[in-house]
């Protein structure tokens, strides 16, 4: 099948910028998680490369999250392949050496908005039909402790006990406002945005940056590193209960029928 992430390295720069191009929504599959996190952990080794910038190929959306049809009527085996995969994700990217910036381009729910968390600056295109957040209530599934916790490193308590619960998707304006990102501009500026942004990061000393950001997140990171196996055992023991895949059925219809 061809590349769902294609990587384009300066090596003027230091700077890679990485293409999210899976259609029509940039979901998070298996294929695309193994994809994603091999390209991520290339540039990591490469000690060349010190910015990475995530954006989207697709227009109107960053990243619809996790692939829905991966935890529909899948097998508990898989399921538990599968939220691997999603965690080291997170951990890849949670703890990056590089300067990570997310060029939000489109619309980024659930595991999009966590993709976009785990970077260091999150720059959004001003459209007020893009929409971002930790919408998991809606859909009847619970955000685990991480997505949890890498929300409230980035926006506080209270914010995101009324985010998570209400599984609330902001728009660009509001989601500026509660510093769920950093900064907005017109669409066609997000990428030229990222790299100007990007600058400014790389002139601070990589490793008296990268020991700040360590101290900053290692907590976290260590709460999931030392659950991961409870974690894997928890997502598939909650996502193969007859009520909960149920309650994703639902919302699979629910996207389907709004079409259009
Ligand atoms: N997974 C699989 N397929 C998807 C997904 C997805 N996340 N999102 C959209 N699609 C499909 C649609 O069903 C549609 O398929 P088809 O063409 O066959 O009908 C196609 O992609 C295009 O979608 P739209 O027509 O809706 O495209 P739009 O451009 O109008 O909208 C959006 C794009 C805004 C991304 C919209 O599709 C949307 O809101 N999608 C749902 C996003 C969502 O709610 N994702 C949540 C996933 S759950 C998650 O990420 C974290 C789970 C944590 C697990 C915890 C459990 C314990």
């Amino acid at each position: 099948s061809s590349p769902q992430v294609k990587v384009d390295f300066d090596q003027s720069t230091g700077v890679a910028v990485l293409h999210m191009q899976s259609p029509p929504v940039n979901s998070l599959s298996l294929d695309f998680l193994t994809e994603f996190c091999i390209s991520v952990e290339k540039l990591e080794m490469d000690k060349s490369c010190r910015g990475l910038i995530i954006t989207s190929s697709q227009p109107k959306v960053f990243s619809a999250g996790l692939d829905i049809m991966e935890m529909y009527g899948k097998s508990p085996e898989r399921c538990g392949v599968f939220w691997k995969a999603v965690q080291e994700m997170w951990l890849k990217l949670y703890s990056s050496n590089m300067v990570t910036i997310a060029a939000i381009n489109g619309s980024s729910p659930a595991g999009g908005c966590l993709m976009a968390l785990t970077c260091d600056y999150r720059i959004m295109a001003d459209n007020p039909r893009f929409s971002i957040g930790l919408n998991e209530t809606q859909l009847g599934i619970v955000a685990p402790f991480w997505f949890k916790d890498t929300l409230a490193n980035t926006v506080g308590h209270r914010i995101t006990e009324i985010a998570l619960e209400l599984g609330l998707l902001y728009n660009p304006t509001e989601a500026l406002k509660i510093g769920m990102v950093d900064q907005l501009v017109p669409e066609d500026q997000v990428l030229t945005t990222a790299t100007q942004t990007m600058k400014k990061w790389l002139a601070i000393p990589d490793h008296a940056r990268q020991i700040t950001k360590s101290m900053m997140r290692k907590p976290t990171i260590e709460k999931l590193v030392s659950k991961r196996e409870a974690d894997i055992q928890n997502f598939v023991g909650f996502i193969t209960k007859e009520s909960i895949q149920k309650s994703l059925r639902m919302y699979i219809e629910m996207l389907k029928k709004r079409k259009g």
